[in-house]
C-alpha cells in the first residue's frame, strides 16, 4: 500500500487552493443558478449534484490546473459536470452564456458531453461506468494508431477517467479490466472518488481492500491517497497513532454523519471511543469544534498537496488506479449526509457560502472574485496552465476515399454473411489505403462471422509480436492465428459491452488522435442486446464504426431460441446516429458497405438532403443485419439508379404496374419467400408489386423528414419510399414481411394510407429447419399468400396452402 504524503508540494500550492474554492463556488452556484435564479416554471427541479461536485473539487483542480498534459483524455464523472464546466470558464475555455444556461436549451451539459457542449470535453459520460471503460480502450486504440506508425509526431497521453466509488458496481468496468489485461493496457489513470456514498446512501464498509485486491490482479498499480496533511501532522503529535487507527477502524455511516454534525459531535464521539485523559485527549482539546472539524474532514482527496504528489510520483506508463477518501459535500452544509445526492443549498445557505467566499452580490460569475491572489497573478498562473496550453482538444483527420464500387465476386448461391467475408477478404488483399486503415475486431466470434479469411491476411493485433504454435508445430489449421505490431484486428473476449467501447475508441480515434480508422465489429444480432448502453454510448459520442451483426433472426433456425433476435430491427431503427442496413442479396450488400466506409467519414452540415431528406452529410454509423442462410443470387448489372436507391433503402424488385391490387415488401433473409408469394399470386392478383427494403431505417428516416418539411411549408418535399408509392392505387393492400418484429415495416402504410398487414417474428424461437420454423412464426410463402388474400380481396388465390409443395427451393 502507498500513502502520499505532501512532500514535494510545489509552490502554486497557494494560488491552486484559492482556485479550488473557485471551482466549489462557481460548480455550485452554476447548479443555484439554474434551480432558484434562472426562470424555472415548469416545476421541474433542475438537479442537484452539489454535493458530488464538491467531493471532486479539490482532486479536479489539482488534475486540471497542474498536472493534466495537453495529449491527455479524461472521462470526468457525469454528475461532476458543473466542476469542469467552471474550469473551462476560469480556463476562458467555456462562456458565460453557456453556464447561466447550465441543463437548460443549448446551456451547459447536465452530464459531459464532447457532442453537445462547446467546451471541448473529451469524453461523454452519463451512463455510469461507461466513460470509465471508455478511458482504457482509447489507451489501446492509442495503442494501436501508434504502433501502425502514425501519429507519432505528437505525444503520447494518459488515459484518465475521474469516477466516483459507486460507479464501480458497474460490471462493464471489470469486464475492461480484464480486457485491458490481456491487452497490456498502459497510460491509464481512473481516481476514484472514494466518499462511500452512493445515490442512495452509504455505501459497504472495506470496499477499497477489495478494489485494491482486483486492480493489482489485473497489473494495475493502486495508490490510496487516505491522510491530508492535517491528519499527517496530527498522527505525528502524541497519540496521534491512536487517533489514526480509530479512523481507519470507523465505520463508514459513522464517518459520515460525524462529518455532518461537525466539531462538537466529533470531540465528544472521540473523548467518549478514544479519551484516555493524557496523549489524545491532548490532542482534540488543542484544537477548537472548527479545528477539529477540519482535522477529521481533511481526507487525501481534499488536500491538493497530497494529491499533487500521488499524481506527481508516477514515473511510468502502468495503469493506476488511485482511491482517494473524500467526503460527499465536502465544504458545504450537507457534508456527509446520506441523503445529499440531490440536495441543493437552499438561498439562504447559499448565501452563507456566498459570504465566506467573499463573493460580492452581482459578482457571483467573477472569474476572480473574492480571491486573495491578484486578478494579474492568477490570469499568470492561468495562462500557464499546461492543459490548457495547446489549442483546440479535438482533432481532425483526412477522409480516406472509398471507391463506389468494391470487387467480389458472388457465387449462385451465398449468404450475406458470406459475402461480407469474402468482400473483407478481397480488401484485405489490396493494398490501398481504406484497407490499411480498417481495423476489425470481434468478442470471440471472428471466425463463426466470417472474417476469417481477412484476419489470416491482415493479422491479428498485439504490441508485442505473439507467433501462432499451431503454425509453428506445422498443425494445419484454416485460420493463421499470428499477433504483431502491424496486425488489424484485435481479437476481445465475449464481453459484448467490450466490442462496442472498442469501436467506440477506435471510432473517436480521428478526434482523439488525429488519425482516421475505419472500425468494424462484427457479433451475433441477438447479443447486440448485451451491449446496448454501450452502443449507445458510442452513438451519442459521435464514434464512427461499421457493427455487422451475424447471424440475425430465426433463419439460423438449428441454432435455437436463445441465439435468435427479434428485436434487433427495431432496436437500430430507434437507435439514434446509427443506420440500419438489411440487405437480402450479396451486391446489394456490396454497395452498401462501400457506402458505409465513406458515411462514416463524413462530418458535414445537418441539413437534409432534398433528394431522400435524409442528413447523409452528418454521417454516422452503421449496423448490417446479415444472414447466414445461402439464397439464390439475382445477377444483374448494378446501375447507377439501382445502386443509389439500395443505398437510400429501397426498390422495386418487381414494379407495380398501373391497377396494383398488391405489394409485398420484405427485407432481408424472407427475399425467396417474397419473391415465390409473388410468383404465385401474379395470376390471381392484378399488377403485383415486389419492394425489395435494404433499409427501412433509413426509409422511415426519410419520410418521417420529408413530412416534417411540408409542415413547414416545403409542399414538394418527398422521400424515397414516397416516390416509390407514388404510382400506387389507393385500394391497393400492402404485406409486409421479414425475420424480425412486424412493427420495423408496418408504418409502411401511413405514408400514403394504404392497408398493410405487417408479417414477422413476435416470440421466442426454437430449433428447426428454416421451412418449420418459418411456416410457425407465418413468415413464409404461403403465410404472405393468406395475408394477401385477406388484405386485397378479389378472387381466392389458388395457390394458397400450396407454395411449399410447388418450391423446392432453399
Ligand atoms: C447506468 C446508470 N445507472 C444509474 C445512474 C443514476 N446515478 C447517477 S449518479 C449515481 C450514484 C453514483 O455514486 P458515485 O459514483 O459514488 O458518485 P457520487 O454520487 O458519490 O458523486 C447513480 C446511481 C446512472 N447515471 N447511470
Ligand atoms: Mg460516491
Amino acid at each position: 500500500m502507498v500513502f502520499m504524503t505532501t512532500s514535494g508540494s510545489p509552490q502554486d500550492l497557494p494560488i491552486l487552493a484559492e482556485l479550488e474554492r473557485k471551482v466549489l463556488w462557481l460548480a455550485t452556484w452554476t447548479i443555484h443558478h439554474a434551480n432558484h435564479v434562472r426562470d424555472n416554471s415548469d416545476g421541474l427541479k433542475v438537479g442537484g449534484h452539489q454535493a458530488s461536485c464538491a467531493s471532486l473539487a479539490t482532486i479536479m483542480t489539482a488534475l486540471y490546473f497542474r498536472t493534466l498534459r495537453p495529449q491527455d483524455r479524461v472521462a470526468v464523472k457525469p454528475h461532476a459536470s458543473p466542476n469542469f464546466h467552471a474550469i473551462q470558464y476560469l480556463l476562458g475555455r467555456q462562456t458565460l452564456d453557456k453556464l447561466e444556461a447550465f441543463r437548460g436549451f443549448k446551456g451547459a451539459q447536465s452530464y459531459p458531453s464532447r457532442t453537445k457542449d462547446t467546451d471541448d470535453v473529451d469524453f461523454s459520460t452519463g451512463s455510469v461506468g461507461l466513460g470509465v471503460a471508455q478511458t482504457l480502450f482509447s489507451s489501446l486504440a492509442q495503442d494501436y494508431v501508434r504502433s501502425h506508425g502514425w501519429g507519432l509526431a505528437r505525444r503520447e497521453g494518459r488515459m484518465i477517467a475521474l469516477l466516483g466509488d459507486a460507479e464501480l458496481d458497474e460490471g462493464n468496468i471489470f469486464e475492461a479490466m480484464l480486457e485491458g489485461w490481456k491487452q497490456g493496457l498502459r497510460n491509464c489513470w481512473w481516481i476514484v472518488d472514494y466518499n462511500r456514498q452512493s445515490l442512495d446512501a452509504v455505501v459497504r464498509e472495506g470496499l477499497w481492500e477489495r478494489y485494491q485486491n482486483l486492480f493489482r490482479n489485473f497489473g494495475w498499480d493502486v495508490v490510496l491517497v487516505k491522510y491530508g496533511a492535517l491528519q499527517q501532522a496530527a498522527f505525528a503529535e502524541p497519540g496521534g497513532e491512536v487517533l489514526r487507527r480509530w479512523i481507519d477502524n470507523c465505520p463508514n455511516q459513522l464517518y459520515s454523519a460525524l462529518v455532518f454534525q461537525g466539531g462538537a459531535a466529533w470531540r465528544k464521539r472521540l473523548n467518549d471511543e478514544i479519551g484516555d485523559q493524557g496523549p489524545v485527549t491532548a490532542l482534540v482539546e488543542r484544537r477548537s469544534d472548527d479545528e477539529l472539524a477540519r482535522l477529521m474532514n481533511n481526507l487525501g482527496g481534499h488536500d491538493l498537496g497530497s494529491i499533487i504528489a500521488a499524481f506527481d510520483a508516477v514515473d511510468h506508463d502502468r495503469p493506476v488506479c488511485f482511491i482517494a477518501y473524500t467526503i460527499k459535500g465536502y465544504g458545504l452544509p450537507f457534508a456527509g449526509h446520506k441523503d445529499n445526492h440531490a440536495g441543493l443549498m437552499t438561498p439562504a445557505q447559499m448565501e452563507t457560502f456566498r459570504k465566506s467566499m467573499n463573493i460580492r452580490p452581482g459578482e457571483e460569475w467573477s472569474r476572480f472574485e473574492g480571491l486573495e491572489h491578484s486578478a494579474a497573478e492568477i490570469q499568470d498562473f492561468l495562462d500557464r496552465v499546461p492543459f490548457a496550453s495547446a489549442g483546440n482538444r479535438s482533432l481532425q483527420a483526412e477522409r480516406i476515399a472509398v471507391p463506389d464500387s468494391l470487387a467480389v465476386t458472388i457465387q449462385p448461391r451465398m449468404s450475406t454473411q458470406l459475402g461480407f467475408g469474402a468482400l473483407l477478404n478481397e480488401l484485405g488483399r489490396g493494398d490501398g489505403p481504406v484497407a490499411a486503415r480498417i481495423v476489425t475486431t470481434s468478442p470471440d466470434v471472428t471466425v463463426s462471422t466470417s472474417l476469417g479469411p481477412w484476419v489470416n491476411r491482415r493479422g491479428l493485433f498485439a504490441r508485442e509480436t505473439l507467433a501462432d504454435t499451431f503454425k509453428s508445430e506445422r498443425i494445419p489449421s484454416t485460420f493463421n492465428w499470428e499477433f504483431s505490431p502491424k496486425g488489424q484486428h484485435i481479437e476481445l473476449g465475449i464481453a459484448e459491452m467490450n466490442l462496442f467501447s472498442v469501436l467506440a475508441a477506435l471510432g473517436l480515434s480521428h478526434v482523439i488522435n488525429g488519425e482516421r480508422l475505419l472500425p468494424i465489429g462484427t457479433l451475433y444480432d441477438p447479443f447486440i442486446a448485451r451491449g446496448l448502453d454501450a452502443l449507445n454510448y458510442a452513438c451519442y459520442q459521435d464514434a464512427r464504426f461499421i457493427l455487422v451483426a451475424t447471424p440475425s433472426g430465426i433463419t439460423l433456425a438449428p441454432e435455437g431460441g436463445a441465439h435468435q433476435s427479434i428485436a434487433e430491427p427495431l432496436i437500430g431503427m430507434a437507435q439514434d446516429g446509427l443506420a440500419v442496413f438489411e440487405p437480402a442479396f450479396v451486391d446489394e450488400l456490396a454497395v452498401i458497405v462501400a457506402f458505409a466506409l465513406d458515411y462514416i467519414q463524413r462530418e458535414g452540415g445537418a441539413e437534409p438532403s432534398e433528394r431522400n431528406w435524409l442528413r447523409d452529410e452528418t454521417g454516422g454509423s452503421v449496423y448490417l443485419r446479415l444472414s447466414t442462410r445461402p439464397i439464390e443470387q439475382v445477377k444483374r448489372d448494378m446501375m447507377p439508379a439501382l445502386r443509389q436507391s439500395i443505398v437510400d433503402g429501397a426498390y422495386w424488385l418487381r414494379a407495380p404496374g398501373p391497377n396494383c391490387q398488391l405489394v409485398v415488401a420484405y427485407t432481408g433473409a424472407v427475399a425467396p419467400e417474397a419473391i415465390q408469394a409473388v410468383g404465385l399470386m401474379a395470376e390471381d392478383r392484378r399488377d403485383l408489386g415486389l419492394l425489395a427494403i435494404t433499409s427501412a431505417d433509413r426509409l422511415n428516416a426519410g419520410w418521417t423528414a420529408a413530412c416534417r418539411a411540408r409542415e413547414r411549408g416545403l409542399i414538394h418535399a418527398r422521400s424515397h419510399i414516397e416516390r416509390l408509392f407514388a404510382g400506387l392505387p389507393r385500394h391497393c393492400g400492402i404485406v409486409t414481411v421479414l425475420d424480425g418484429h412486424p412493427a420495423t415495416l408496418a408504418w409502411l402504410g401511413a405514408v400514403s394510407g394504404h392497408r398493410v398487414r405487417p408479417l414477422g417474428v413476435e416470440h421466442f424461437g426454437q430449433t428447426g429447419s428454416i421451412d418449420e420454423l418459418y411456416r410457425h412464426y407465418g413468415i413464409d410463402a404461403n403465410a404472405i399468400i393468406a395475408a394477401a388474400q385477406v388484405i386485397a380481396p378479389g378472387r381466392p388465390i389458388r395457390y394458397l396452402g400450396a407454395a411449399k409443395n410447388l418450391w423446392n427451393g432453399y
